[in-house]
């Protein structure tokens, strides 16, 4: 009943921090562009090979926008899907399978449902067939306006490979609907080309393939210097449009591409012998925020893609009721700097936990003693407090619960005395 949610409720409080007004809606009434970057791992940022920027135009928008560094996907099992419910709700994805599939009959209060209450038509664009992850189901349940999928695109065989229809031919055919689209309007775009297994045909190809031990990890270069060009045809071109006024970019990589399997490759690449902690710092994915009236800076807070919603919430100066997320704006500097994994390891300012194992967050020593404790405790108590959300489909009792916490006349010790 009810009932349940109060623990959550006040679990949540107890890691609360003061609102702060940094760039409070700065993009009030703004277009937002969400752009999901498939397998984008932070380690190519600024990276090269042969000599080359591996991801050149990316390396350049970042340093016109807002651009965070230490930040972490927080992705199990459910990959993409996963990223976009972290996205959506600002809730911790399952531990075991996929939350779009086997909770998408819950009662979620989820971003694209608020934006859309706020006067925004909210769209997922995503040219792969719209039964995969369940999307179709669950952008119901998440209060999404509309779903461009597979079959909105002009797919062709000369315009697909691998996963699908290529990047270039997506971020194109995006644009030109948006272009049409009312205003304001929320768009995720998720890319394709960059996925595993990261092959490409040879005239698409723009940078030479790695050389470490790993085919893998030598094709990532390629698919994601590809990535890069499709995306600097897309901002480009949306910098020209009539949008570019009215809109911001949030782009981010959704997930890892290389897993572990490919640490040696990964050690021969980066030069260095890639440990736990190594790994660890390996689930860093990029993010960006980009649009007229966003600063240029580079933000070294620990955060992760469970903050996304009340960052994007705060910049568009939108009320977000809920009060069941997990996550904090990223731009408020009281906020607590910590990051959790679907594994219970985490990040936070000084020190990184993982698997009961305590490092110095910025050297990778380890750290004896007792450090990592508490982290270890709050990643656990949070993860279950999340889950107990999903698993008893508590969303269902928020209006009530609201109601008896604020409302001292329906409160029952109230009436009884
Ligand atoms: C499929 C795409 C990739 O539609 O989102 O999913 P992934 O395998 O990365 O979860």
């Amino acid at each position: 009943d009810s009932n349940e949610l109060v623990p959550v409720i006040n679990y949540l409080n107890e890691q609360k921090t003061e609102d702060s007004d940094r760039l409070e809606g700065v993009a009030e009434g703004k277009n937002v562009i969400a752009i999901s970057l498939e397998s984008t791992q932070t380690f190519v940022v600024d990276n090269t090979l042969h000599g080359e920027e591996v991801t050149p135009y990316f390396n350049e928008l970042k340093e016109e926008g807002m651009y965070f560094d230490n930040f972490y996907h927080q992705v199990k099992q459910g990959r993409t899907s996963d990223s976009e419910f972290l996205l959506a709700n600002s809730m911790y994805p399952l531990n075991r399978g996929a939350v779009f599939f086997t909770h998408s009959g819950n009662e979620y209060e989820a971003m694209p449902e608020l934006l859309s209450e706020n006067g925004y038509f909210t769209n997922v664009m995503h040219a792969n067939d719209k039964t995969f992850w369940n999307r179709n189901v669950m952008y119901d349940s998440l209060g999404y306006n509309e779903f461009f999928s597979k079959e909105d695109y002009d797919v062709t065989p000369e315009k697909s490979h691998g996963w699908g229809y290529l990047d270039e031919y997506f971020f194109e055919d995006s644009l030109e609907k948006m272009k049409e689209m009312e205003e304001p309007f929320y768009s995720k775009m998720i890319t394709l080309t960059h996925h595993y297994p990261f092959t490409l045909p040879e005239e698409l190809a723009t940078i030479e393939q790695g050389e470490t031990s790993s085919t893998t990890l030598n094709r990532y270069f390629q698919t994601i210097r590809y990535q890069d060009e499709a995306l600097e045809q897309f901002v480009e071109e949306f910098k020209q449009s009539e949008l570019y006024d009215d809109t911001i970019l949030l782009i981010y990589g959704d997930h890892f591409g290389i897993s572990e399997n490919h640490q040696k490759a990964m050690g021969e690449y980066l030069g260095k012998e890639i440990n736990d902690y190594e790994q660890f710092q390996l689930q860093r994915v990029p993010m960006l925020i980009y649009g007229k009236d966003i600063p240029s800076e580079t933000n070294h807070t620990v955060g992760g893609q469970i903050d996304l919603r009340p960052t994007l919430t705060n910049l568009l100066g939108i009320e977000d009721e809920n009060p069941v997320q997990f996550g904090q704006d990223l731009l408020n500097e009281d906020r607590r700097e910590m990051m959790i994994t679907r594994d219970g390891d985490f990040a936070n300012e000084e020190y990184v936990g993982i698997q009961g194992v305590c490092y110095d967050r910025e050297t990778g020593e380890q750290v004896e003693g007792q450090a990592c404790e508490e982290g270890f405790q709050t990643a656990q108590e949070e993860l279950s407090v999340s889950d107990s959300v999903i698993y008893g489909d508590l969303l269902r009792y928020l209006d009530e619960t609201e109601m008896v916490n604020t409302d001292p006349t329906l409160n029952k010790n109230n009436k009884e005395e």
